[in-house]
Parts: C-alpha cells; structure tokens; sequence
C-alpha cells in the first residue's frame, strides 16, 4: 500500500468517532457539516457505509426551516473543549448557523462509488428531500438582498472566518469585551495562525445577536450592527449543488424535478455573474447587503465559481489565478488571499494560507474549463504539500509548510481522493 494513502486512512479511522468524523481530535473536537461533506469524498474510497453514515449524520440535525447546522456537537466531548459550545448557542446539540453547501455533491460522489452496497438502495432516497430542504432554505430565508443569492449572516458561515474580504463589513460590529469567554482554539494553535482576539471579540457579538433573534432570518435584517454579505464561494458552492441535485433526481427516475433543479442552478450562477462579477477586475467579489456595497479583497472564494461548468467568463477568472495575486501553478496549492495584498499573511489562517478544500474545489474547476495540466499541476502539489505537512490544516503557499492543526480531517480526506 502507498503510504501516503495509508497514513491518510489511519488519520481518518483516528479521526472517527462512531458516526462522523471530527475536523481534528484537539481544535475541533465534534462534527462539522462542509468537512464531513469533504471527508465523505475521501471516505467513499476507503469504506463507503461510513461515507454514508457521516452525511446522514450531519442530516440528523437539520432544523425544520431546512438549514443544516454548521457543528453538531458530540456529547461525549467534553462541553469545555470547543467555544462557542452548545450552552452559548442554547440550540440543543447543534449550532445556529450554516456552512457552504458541498453536501450534494458529496452525496451523488458517494453514492457513485458505491451503488449497490448494503443501504445504499436508501441512501439517495433518503437525503434527497433533506438536500432539497436544505437548499430551499438558502435560497428563500437566506436571499436577503432579494437578488437570488444566498446571504451569510456571520464569516463562520462562508467557511473562511478572518478572510480579508469580511473586514469592512465587520467593522460595523462592536467587539464583546475578550474578558467575557475563553478561547479554546489557543490551547491547540498557535495565535499567530488564528484571527486575532478584536476578530474572535466579533464573532462572539454577531452569533450572540443571531441567537438572540430566535435564528430567525427575517428579523435579522432589523438587527443594527449585524452582518449580511453575498459570498460568491458559497453561492457558486449552492448552483453547482443544485447541478448535484438535479443529478440525484435522475438517478431517483424523477426528470421533472431534475429540470427544477437545473433551473435553479442557473438562476443562482446568472445572480452571480451579475451581482459578483466585476470584469474590469476580471474577478467575483463579495457584496455587503446592508451598504449595497461590493468588497474589493481578492480571496480565494472568488476563485470558486470555476466549479461551474457554465461559466462564461471562467477564461478572465483563470487569467486572475494565474496572475501576480495568486500565482496559480508557482506557488504551493491556492492561496486564500492576494499574494500582492499589503497585509498578505503566509501563516494566519484565511489571511494568506493555502488550503486544501479550496485546491481540491479550483482543480476541478480547472478540469471544466480545460485547463488539464494546470489541474494536474495542482493535485500533484496539494498531495505531495498534504503529505508532507502530516495533514495540515493550511499550508505557507510559499514554503508549503504546514500551520493550524496536523492530521486534519479534509486535508486527509480530500488526498485520498485526488489518488484515487
Ligand atoms: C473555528 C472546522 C472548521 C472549518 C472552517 C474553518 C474553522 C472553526 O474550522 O472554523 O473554530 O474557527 O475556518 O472552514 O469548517 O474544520
């Protein structure tokens, strides 16, 4: 056996803690939703019953509005390993808010690769109308700025908490006094590769604000101080999970829906292109929903609509990729923000780092959009960097030396998958 794959598959059976896998044994010790969709495409080559099982347990704690919470905290952790735990968000065993919508595809990946194994004959049936709920969800309660996009509503919902890209919109918000919590994060990392305290100060205030309005999106906008940004990552992640969707109704003999579902799709990549897309810049930004305003930080989530296939200016997007700001095919993985920005920083977290998720989503953008030997480029670096950091969480796209956490779940998963 290779040991790049062994070693992998031991991070992952470390990692599994009966019914999901966690992120990391220490920084993250429970389940959270767009790692377990990552993990489940590694997962599916390794043992697809657990692939299953991992998704269906994140679907276990989808609330009745169809959101699927961003963690679903595991009760035989200890309630002080991890802040904000389920006493701060008062939601019973899951938080209140969400994470990018990778899960369909992972869903259709692993039923795939596994079709007719014991309980894959309910597998699809059975997640079907959560996925259907979920994106449901997104696209009523979540379309804020009534243009057919998806609002995030705090940075932990793109996925991508300190990115640049949130900095204006979260300067409106008031830091909760540092005295008032305990950082658990600090006791597993080092600070200079987490978001500093004034941003942790933030993060607090919003999620205290969301919850303190019952989750509920439609007073939110009401709520002075908040937070509501189009982020063209997630919203280019949910069109291509309605692409996902519409596979899955295929499969399930149900063409009408699959139609639906495709319209859908396109609805959302057409909002994108016209809300995000700015072609003087030859990039997507994100939209702050409360100013009307678009950011202007070069991030990697505006690197992520290459993931659909319909993308008529995917060319300009891989000119940007490709140019002085990420350097794509120079330097090791993706870079999560301009590499020519001022405050550019190599090892803190979403300011500067390559991640593996997001080299795992661009490459295959790259692969619909025929740029084969710069995808091949890219799996060849992100597996030899995975191996080479022990799994690490982020990576200096410079020196490809690993940051944050090692043995990290996707970062394993996710190798597994681009030798398979
Ligand atoms: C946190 C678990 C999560 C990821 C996010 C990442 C980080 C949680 O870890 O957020 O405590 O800051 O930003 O993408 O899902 O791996």
């Amino acid at each position: 056996m290779d040991v790049t794959w062994g070693s992998a598959e031991a991070v992952l059976a470390d990692n599994w803690i009966g019914a999901s896998t966690v992120p990391s044994r220490g920084l993250y010790p429970h389940q959270w939703s767009w790692d377990s969709a990552f993990i489940a495409f590694g997962l599916r080559h390794l043992a697809p019953e657990r692939a299953r099982r991992e998704l269906v347990t994140l679907f276990s704690a989808q609330w009745r509005d169809g959101r699927v919470p961003h963690i679903l905290f595991n009760p035989d952790t200890p309630p002080e390993a991890y802040f904000p735990g389920p006493a701060f968000w008062r939601a019973g065993r899951t938080s209140g808010l969400i994470q990018p919508p990778v899960h369909a595809r992972a869903v259709l990946a692993v039923h795939r690769a596994d079709p007719a194994g014991s309980g894959a004959e309910t597998f699809l049936a059975t997640l079907y109308p959560k996925l259907k709920a979920w994106h449901g969800y997104l696209r009523t309660y979540r379309d804020a700025g009534g243009r057919g996009l998806a609002s995030i509503v705090h940075p932990w919902e793109s996925g991508m908490d300190n990115s640049p890209a949130w900095d204006g919109p979260l300067s409106r918000v008031t830091p909760v006094d540092p005295a008032g919590f305990v950082r658990r994060d600090l006791e597993h990392g080092h600070a200079a590769d987490r978001p500093s305290d004034e941003d942790y100060g933030r993060y607090v205030r919003l999620a205290s604000a969301y919850r303190d309005c019952g989750y509920l999106d439609e007073r939110w906008a009401d709520v002075d101080g908040g937070f509501t940004v189009e982020d063209p990552g997630l919203n280019a992640l949910l069109a291509d999970a309605e692409l996902a969707l519409a596979e899955i109704a295929d499969v399930l003999g149900l063409p009408a829906a699959a139609a639906t579902h495709r319209e859908s799709a396109a609805r959302v990549a057409k909002a994108l292109q016209e809300t995000l897309w700015d072609s003087a810049s030859g990039f997507f930004f994100a939209r702050d929903v409360r100013t009307g305003e678009r950011t202007r930080e070069y991030t990697c989530a505006g690197l992520l609509p290459l993931v659909l296939p319909d993308l008529a200016v995917a060319p300009a997007l891989v000119a940007t990729a490709t140019g002085p700001r990420f350097r794509l095919g120079e330097v090791h993985g993706v870079p999560s923000y301009d590499l020519t920005a001022a405050d550019f920083d190599p090892g803190r977290y979403w300011r500067g780092p390559s991640w593996f998720n997001v080299g795992w989503l661009v490459r295959r953008g790259l692969l619909h959009h025929g740029e084969h030997a710069l995808a091949a480029w890219l799996r060849d670096d992100l597996v030899e960097t995975a191996t080479g950091t022990g799994f690490a969480e982020y990576a200096d796209p410079f020196t490809g030396t690993g940051h944050g956490a090692r043995s990290f779940g996707w970062t394993a998963a996710l190798t597994v998958d681009l030798m398979s």
